[in-house]
């Protein structure tokens, strides 16, 4: 697919009917607080943070839901203790905040397509929603205002014990939250907003934080993501609010080299950029996204991410796996939206190789990158 070249007449914020077409699956619609926004150009973002402002705390959130509210069930009168780990395992803590960044696309200099050697122009910088790791109590920032956000790693028998907190600038303040796939969680932990029927973490209001408490159980051994559910989830995982969680099985060996690849388009009615980038981790080509390191006869897991509303295939060069860990091997696995794929081998092919997205528009629209094995 060509890159979103705007006309004479368009700004960043008025791409034109060419300009959107050529953005492709840039446009989305946002259900939000009783309205439908249509998000397909730039100045649209800032309608849905505006209705998802308006967006009031429910009574569910502060205790539990109301039994007069119109469809209410005796579900949402139940109550819920908070889960504690297995026979040894342990609580497992950590503090992020949700915040804004100004976040570059294409950050590494000089600017280009280090696969094809082309040299990049244009706005690539916008502002990212992110979850950031903090130190205890949410003290001091412990690692990057990042896409993804921090990975959450834990074994079967612990409890992730995740504290939250919104710390949106008043520009973009709305509520958010933060959904888990894969750990068990009882509805007050859910981290879903869902209107009348919202719980504790459905709703963290600008300022406010709020404790989850997710069991690792032994089918929660695998690889997974974790975004935001709250009124404006929609436009807000595809600013960045994501990032990943790994359950080990107890004791189990791990990898020596672990990666997760989130892959995922940043389009111009999210980011109010000229064009859309297909993106690993935030980045876009070859030099930008994570070039992944290992070593031959390590034990390499690398895992696929799909966090947008599209399908990807990763495809790793010279390497072949055993499809969703059964007796199939595959050098090109589909990912669907929030769905992970892991290709895990030992390694035996040293040399500079390519990974990428197999739909062609990705890849060539920015959703590769450089995996390097040395002898
Ligand atoms: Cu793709």
């Amino acid at each position: 697919m060509p890159n979103a070249k705007p006309n004479a007449t368009d700004g960043d914020f008025n791409l034109g009917r060419r300009g959107f077409l050529a953005a492709g699956a840039g446009a989305f619609l946002c259900s939000i607080g009783g309205q439908n926004i249509l998000v397909e150009r730039a100045g649209d973002a800032a309608k849905a943070d505006a209705a998802a402002a308006r967006v009031a705390k429910p009574a569910g959130a502060k205790s539990r839901p109301s039994a007069a509210a119109p469809g209410a069930s005796p579900v949402d009168q139940l109550k819920f203790e908070t889960p504690v780990p297995a026979p040894g395992g342990r609580v497992v803590e950590y503090w992020i905040e949700a915040t804004v960044a100004l976040w570059d696309i294409l950050p590494t200099r000089p600017r280009r397509d280090y696969w094809h050697g082309v040299p990049l122009a244009g706005p690539s910088v916008f502002k990212a929603f992110v979850y950031q790791e903090m130190t205890e109590g949410f003290a001091s920032p412990a690692g990057p205002a990042a896409i993804p956000g921090p990975t959450l790693e834990c074994e079967v028998g612990d409890v992730l014990r995740v504290h939250v907190r919104n710390g949106l600038p008043d520009k973009y303040a709305q509520a958010i939250t933060m959904h888990p796939h894969g750990v068990r969680y009882t509805p007050e932990y859910d981290g879903a907003y869902l209107g009348d029927f919202t719980r504790a973490g459905g709703y963290i209001g600008p300022g406010e934080e709020f404790t989850y408490t997710w069991e690792a159980r032994p089918d929660s051994v695998g690889v997974w993501p974790y975004h935001d559910h709250g009124p404006n989830h929609t436009l807000n995982s595809m600013r960045g609010l994501f990032g990943g969680i790994i359950v080990h099985a107890a004791g189990a060996p791990r990898p020596d080299v672990s990666q997760i690849l989130f892959m995922h388009s940043l389009a111009p009615p999210t980011t109010g950029l000229r064009r859309v980038f297909e993106c690993v981790n935030g980045r876009a080509y070859a030099g930008n996204t994570p070039t992944i390191q290992a070593k031959v006869g390590q034990d390499v897991a690398i895992h696929a991410i799909g966090m947008d509303d599209a399908f990807h295939d990763f495809h790793i060069h010279g390497h072949r796996w055993r499809k969703d860990g059964g007796t199939v091997s595959t050098d090109n696995q589909t990912v669907g939206p929030a769905e992970t794929i892991t290709a895990r081998f030992t390694e035996d092919n040293p040399g500079r190789w390519l990974y990428h997205c197999h739909v062609m528009s990705h890849q060539d629209n920015g959703m590769a990158g450089f995996y390097l094995v040395t002898p």
